[in-house]
């Protein structure tokens, strides 16, 4: 069960039907970075990160390769069934960079699952559901041509629509809620979310404009600090996403009351051992969340569903997936697809995905 070689592949994610415009600006393709670890069993595990671009968070393409390129040979002969010793090794060669490690951490819970014939979710507690749900993130637009959107993919299962705003005037984003929430109905939960995108004038704004309107606003201003200033002056309650960077924020945000929930992504808390820890805190506390990642293809989306699927149902917001933005899936065969707003969990072992060795053209780098 030790590590025996470590592969690392660049791969280019073009949009389809792009851009995604968020309060950042449009988004025309994205540079993903595949792992594949090797064991002495010849066993193979997949693991990917794929940053949103450069301003979106604090993570690169070309840095998660420079910090894989450092860390691979740390890691060789690693066992691949204990993953809090991974992640030791892991910290004590290169410090931070969580989004560059989350890769190594799924290819390796891809590669326990296929040595021992487990899923990934039974080796993070066991499936509750056969299915998980998604939602679908509607990008800035235009208010009548999002609502026209919104009700088409309420329409195709979805039932929780998040809608960005942000990077334009307070007004616009009003008036698109508003078509949004008229197209679809009361049955149908909205999430605006800014992506840091908004002044805490702004959001408070936003906030007094919709103040009839069932809404959460997700992680409208940049910074862990700004929900402290934005707490008692919005009509709506408030997740976190980017602020949520590891578990210790996490708590730190519940036990000051300033989160109803938190949009959770795999590769920023470092994979889907330390994600196990916030998901446990937030059992505890009963916080929902959504299990997501920035982009990615099949094995990020896979991962996702593998932890979502170990949620609390009544705590999980969603999965969320880059799926319908990807014109090749990386498994045409069994990889993740979303079905009337739902995406269903493999039992397969590992991720449950079956991917070509040579997928993604010769390796970037070997490690063996
Ligand atoms: C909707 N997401 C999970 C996917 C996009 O990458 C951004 C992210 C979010 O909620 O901010
Ligand atoms: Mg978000």
């Amino acid at each position: 069960m030790n590590l025996r070689a470590i592969r690392l592949y660049q791969h280019d994610l073009p949009i389809l039907g792009g851009p995604y415009v968020m309060s950042s600006g449009p988004i025309h393709a994205l540079d993903s970075t595949l792992v594949a670890v090797e064991t002495e069993d010849r066993v193979i595990g997949w693991g990917e990160t794929c940053p949103l671009g450069p301003v979106y968070a604090p993570a690169f393409a070309a840095g998660a390769r420079a910090a894989l390129i450092h860390l691979a040979p740390y890691l060789i002969g690693a066992r691949v069934d204990a993953p809090a010793a991974l992640h030791a090794r892991m910290d004590a060669a290169l410090m931070g960079h969580a989004y560059a490690k989350a890769a190594l951490d799924i290819a390796l819970h891809d590669a326990w699952g296929r040595t021992c014939g487990q899923s990934v979710a039974s080796l993070l507690g066991g499936a509750k559901v056969a299915s998980v749900p998604s939602y679908y993130a509607l990008n800035v637009g235009e208010p009548s041509a999002t609502a026209q959107v919104a009700a088409e993919k309420v329409a195709q299962g979805f039932t929780r629509l998040q809608i960005k705003v942000g990077g334009r005037e307070v007004a616009t984003d009003i008036e698109t809620i508003r078509a949004v929430a008229a197209a679809v109905g009361p049955s149908v939960k909205l999430v605006a979310d800014a992506n840091r995108g908004l002044s805490p004038e702004d959001a408070v704004a936003l906030s007094a404009g919709l103040a009839d309107l069932p809404l959460t606003l997700e992680q409208p201003c940049d910074g862990l600090h700004s929900f402290s200033a934005l707490k008692g002056r919005l009509h709506h309650p408030l997740t976190m996403d980017e602020s949520s960077e590891d578990v210790g924020t996490v708590q730190r945000a519940v036990e000051a009351g300033l989160v109803a929930g938190f949009g959770l992504k795999v590769t920023r808390l470092g994979g889907l051992y330390p994600m196990s820890q916030v998901r446990d805190f937030c059992a505890a506390r009963s916080v929902p969340h959504t299990v997501d990642d920035a982009w990615g293809g099949d094995v990020i989306t896979a991962a996702c569903v593998q932890l979502g699927a170990t949620v609390d149902p009544c705590l999980l917001e969603g999965v969320w997936t880059a799926q319908p933005y990807i014109a090749t899936p990386y498994d045409p065969v069994y990889g993740p697809r979303i079905e009337q707003g739902r995406i269903s969990v493999s039992d397969r072992p590992g991720l449950g995905l079956d991917i070509a060795p040579d997928r993604f053209g010769p390796p970037l780098a070997v490690f063996d």
